[in-house]
């Protein structure tokens, strides 16, 4: 009989669990996080469930304008963004709430209030929701600077200020990665525990991928350096095999790949949308910061994407992350194109 396997499997460790762990290393610590955390897992738990009934409730009826009851049916990213603002507030323990739904943040009743900024895309990559593809929930977490009012000018710092960012993504399985700034671990729901439990330890993206991932269609309007590092993935100078090409068009899906396989993700800007398309404080950021503490990088064509600092809420950014070495390749070329080599 293999007793260590079976240890393994019935010991098993749950993001409840370890976030504990981590927050005794913190002797000073009273738990705030961890129940912050618990109410972002319980939100997590709900969109996946929501999100595998998506087709069935179509199937049978319950989607559409009105449900049974002829009440209004929510649509499942303001669905989504109900339940994460409602689970945050009911933590007591954030004070500001920016989401990717609402165009004005949500600040917390001073009875409910808490030290934690915390910035979501409830429901990211939704125009895969009808064809059942993958899609998922992004997160980051600021500490508020000090004890006092909070304004809109604790939530715009920069990236690299975050205390901890993660996403869900309800694919196959639905899998929750999660930094607290010391690594990347990943975490997958048991459906019938219901219970988030460690799969992906430490997670360590490769130091050189084989695969890009960016939306072709734009290509008539990207930029020299853009243009050039697709087409030396395509074809390589150097004698090397060209690298793949995979995109889904749902952010999580993408750079969770990249995660597992290596290789970079880009969404660049364009002559049509100089600033790229992505969302600097809940897209951007919560990536950056994951794949900086995987051991890849971030970059926006001009600097470190962790040092911008955003001067409003739903600003947008372009982003080049991945594999180091890859990330390396498109810096180089943004550096001859702004004259810095
Ligand atoms: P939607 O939520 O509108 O589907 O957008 C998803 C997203 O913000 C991000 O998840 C994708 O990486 C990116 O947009 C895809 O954009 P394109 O459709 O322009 O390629």
């Amino acid at each position: 009989m293999d007793h260590s396997a079976d240890a393994q499997r019935t010991d098993l460790m749950t993001i409840t669990r370890f976030v504990l762990n981590e927050q005794s290393k913190h002797p000073e610590s009273r738990g705030d996080f961890t129940i912050l955390l618990s109410h972002i897992v319980l939100g997590c738990k709900f969109v996946c469930s929501a999100v595998n009934k998506a087709g069935l409730a179509k199937l049978i009826g319950l989607a559409g304008e009105t449900n049974v009851q002829g009440e209004e049916q929510k649509k499942l990213d303001v669905l989504s963004n109900d339940v994460f603002i409602k689970a945050l507030v009911s933590s007591g323990r954030t004070c500001i709430l920016v989401s990717e739904e609402d165009e004005e943040a949500t600040f917390v009743e001073p009875s409910k209030r808490g030290k934690y900024i915390v910035v979501f895309d409830p429901l990211d990559g939704s125009s895969n929701i009808d064809c059942g593809v993958s899609i998922g929930t992004i997160f980051g977490i600021y500490l508020v600077k000090e004890d006092r009012e909070p304004t809109i000018e604790d939530v715009l710092q920069p990236g690299k200020n975050m205390l901890a960012a993660g996403y869900c993504m309800y694919g196959s399985s639905c899998t929750l990665v999660l930094s607290t700034g010391t690594g990347v671990n990943g975490f997958t729901l048991d459906p019938s525990l219901g219970e988030f439990i460690l799969t992906h330890p430490d997670i360590k993206v490769p130091k050189k991928g084989k695969i890009y991932s960016v939306n072709e269609g734009n290509a008539k309007n990207w930029d020299g350096p853009t243009t050039k590092y697709v087409e030396n993935c395509k074809f390589p100078k150097d004698g090397s095999s060209p690298k793949s090409l995979r995109y889904v068009g749902s952010m999580v899906a993408d750079v969770h790949r990249t995660f597992l396989y290596g290789g970079i993700f880009l969404y660049p800007a364009d002559k049509k949308s100089p600033n790229g398309k992505l969302r600097v404080l809940y897209e951007v950021f919560p990536m950056s910061f994951l794949m900086e503490q995987a051991g890849g990088q971030a970059f926006t064509g001009k600097q470190r994407a962790l040092d911008l600092v955003p001067t409003k809420l739903h600003e947008r950014s372009p982003i080049f992350l991945g594999s180091y070495e890859d990330v390396e390749e498109i810096k180089a070329l943004y550096a001859v194109d702004n004259g810095l080599e």
